[in-house]
């Protein structure tokens, strides 16, 4: 059974369209904790981060908005997620995507100080590799996954604590990539699981060959979850929807296999709009996953030795 700590990350500043900053209150109305709780995991509820005023930053870039706002979450979400890491698996409930700039820092600042190497799983339609410096929208949502991998162009930001290989990153669902954004990648040895490679190999072989090499390393787990990952068709409450993302059985199969592999050491939880919502449907499929991903399953079976 697991400790798991909720984290309440009203984040809107990343992105246009407000509405993300009900993200944790829909959350505990659909009873993410208690699903927990039924489960058997313990749950501990600390609240929703409040950050500290904007100070003031600027960049040379006049599309990025939000800028000091975003910087003073990067900062509270990276102390609260190294501060929760010691006492057991944080779940980070959102929030637009701009919350990970501070969730994986945080994360990554603790797992190099206990000597183990991060590894980040990024199940969304989106990249999210933009730095401030090449996003055109301006939209900070765009840029976690670049800070984390430790890209240049987040100079106002506090310098990313441990940046995490290319090797240790892998992204999943993937559907929407700007070009500044894939000419970056192509510079990495991020593996990208867009559509195609799902569509061609499943969704199950690429997942278990990169969870073989985070249990290698005897790595810790970050798992990314946007809800854009998800089919607009089922989850229709987010500003971003994108075609041809996974379906309900697709992403409850990624749940599953994530929880047998007994390798995620945190998660978060983006991109909801419960504005949005068609009758809290989607926060209730999103709390469904977290489910699948914490152990629940239809029938007990023998399952591929790991
Ligand atoms: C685009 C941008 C994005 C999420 C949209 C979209 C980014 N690449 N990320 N929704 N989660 O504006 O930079
Ligand atoms: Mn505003
Ligand atoms: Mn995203
Ligand atoms: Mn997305």
């Amino acid at each position: 059974m697991t400790h798991c700590i909720l984290i309440g990350a009203p984040v809107d500043e990343g992105q246009r369209r407000p509405g993300c900053l009900m993200g944790p209150a829909a959350y505990r109305v659909a009873g993410l904790g208690r699903t927990l709780t039924d489960m058997g995991h313990t749950v501990e509820d600390r609240g929703d981060v409040v950050p500290a005023p904007g100070r003031g930053q600027t960049c040379a870039n006049s599309a990025v908005h939000h800028l000091p706002e975003t910087i003073a979450w990067t900062e509270a979400l990276a102390a609260a997620a190294s501060t929760a890491m010691p006492d057991g698996l944080p779940i980070f409930m959102g929030g637009d995507h701009s919350l990970s700039l501070g969730t994986v820092a945080g994360v990554a600042a603790h797992a190099d100080a206990a000597g183990r190497p991060l590894f980040v799983i990024w199940l969304d339609a989106h990249s999210d590799f933009h730095t401030p410096v090449t996003t055109t929208s301006g939209n900070l949502h765009g840029t976690p996954m670049a800070y984390a991998a430790g890209r240049d162009g987040f100079d106002p930001f506090p310098p990313f604590p441990a940046p995490v290989p290319g090797e240790n990153i892998c992204m999943f669902g993937i559907r929407s990539v700007d070009p500044a954004e894939h000419a970056a990648l192509e510079e990495t040895e991020i593996t990208v699981n867009d559509m195609r490679v799902l569509d061609e190999q499943g969704i199950a072989a690429p997942l278990r060959e990169f969870l073989d090499r985070v249990r290698a390393g005897n790595g810790m787990l970050h798992v990314s979850l946007d809800v854009d990952f998800l089919d607009p068709s089922i989850a229709p409450a987010v500003g971003t929807t994108v075609p041809g993302g996974t379906t309900f059985r697709e992403a409850h199969l990624v749940c599953e296999l994530l929880h047998e592999s007994g390798l995620m050491t945190s998660l978060d939880l983006v991109e909801l709009n419960p504005f949005l919502d068609d009758r809290g449907r989607t926060a209730r499929l999103m709390v469904d996953l977290v489910g699948s991903l914490m152990g629940r399953k239809v029938f007990d079976r023998p399952t591929r030795a790991f």
